[in-house]
């Protein structure tokens, strides 16, 4: 099947608002940037990079997850499900069910609408028999899919944690509106879980330093496309775990006095001051419960790995 002609071409909105968002950023107390700036073409070929590192065990544990727990998956899907991947990326992780759960259609979503039909294409000449309807689209928003003809059910696939890097109402919202998208159809989410704060700290403080330049792409990449003048080492990446708000919090903290200009806008950094750039949510299968039934789904199934690091969580609507 020819993927091209079914991709629905939108504008990388993402990232074309990257000056606007960042000089709004970069006004308020404390200063910000919002994470989903990190994933321009060097950010996602550092959070791949990331994803292989020894410390970073989400990916593989998460992996080892699905190709463990295919059948059982299968099984709760039932035959002719139409798959809705909401933040698609490279569509590793959806090939470990597609020989299992067999379903009728793919519909993978991704803001990157050139990637994605690149990537679409290759699947489709893996599964010629697969109903393949990329969409490119931020899929954090409200979105009208079509109705897939012979599709008896419409299940969404959320893996990667990526809930995590949402504040708990923003995540809550974020599930309702995925539950709409889905016609009220069940969501299979991977969720990072609430565990020993050194563990977590190694994984987003790695050895080799990948998420600090991850983290610092974010001054690089506005000095390339926006004409900014950050000296990327006045800047220090630090993530540190937040045991009673259950997050990782990540910053760039100014190592001197300075200041920099964007697009015209100058901001003064005191030495010290930190830029906070994401948060990653860690959950108990208790607290993830709670967090889906706020958008109307209750949590039927769950698999973790015996260390307890990782959850995939099969979620109902209630
Ligand atoms: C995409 N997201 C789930 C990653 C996380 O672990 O929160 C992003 C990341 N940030 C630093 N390392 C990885």
């Amino acid at each position: 099947m020819d993927a091209r002609r079914t991709v629905t071409p939108l504008a990388e909105a993402r990232h074309g608002d990257y000056a606007q968002c960042l000089i709004e950023g970069l006004s308020r107390a404390p200063k910000n940037i919002p994470c989903k700036y990190f994933y321009d073409a060097e950010g996602s070929r550092l959070f791949d990079a990331i994803c292989a590192l020894p410390e970073y065990y989400q990916t593989r544990t998460e992996m080892a997850l699905l190709a463990r727990h295919a059948g059982e998956i299968a099984g709760l899907m039932g035959r002719e499900a139409e798959i809705v991947e909401f933040g698609a990326g490279s569509l590793k992780k959806v090939r470990l069910l597609l020989d299992v759960v067999q379903p009728r259609g793919y519909t993978p979503i991704d803001i990157s609408g050139d990637y994605l039909m690149a990537v679409t294409e290759e699947l489709a000449a893996e599964y010629p028999n697969l109903a393949l309807r990329p969409l490119a689209a931020d899929f954090t928003a409200a979105l009208a899919i079509a109705p897939l003809p012979g599709a008896r059910v419409r299940a969404g696939f959320f893996p990667g944690s990526t809930i995590g890097n949402f504040k708990p109402d923003a995540a809550a919202g974020l599930l309702r509106r995925m539950r709409a998208s889905l016609n009220g159809g069940p969501l299979l989410i991977g969720v990072d879980m609430v565990k020993d704060p050194a563990r977590l700290h190694a994984a987003y403080n790695d050895a080799a330093g990948v998420t600090a330049a991850f983290n610092k792409n974010l001054l690089a990449r506005a000095n390339c496309e926006l004409a900014a003048d950050f000296d990327l080492d006045g800047f220090a990446h630090y993530a540190p775990y937040n045991p009673l708000a259950h997050r990782i919090e990540m910053y760039l903290i100014s190592q001197v006095r300075q200041s920099v200009t964007v697009r015209g806008h100058r901001f003064d950094f005191a030495a010290g001051e930190a830029v906070h750039t994401e948060d990653s949510h860690k959950y108990t299968p208790d607290s993830f419960a709670d967090l889906a039934a706020r958008a109307g789904y209750r949590l039927t199934a769950q698999w973790r790995d015996t260390d307890g690091l990782f959850m995939l969580a099969w979620l109902e609507a209630i």
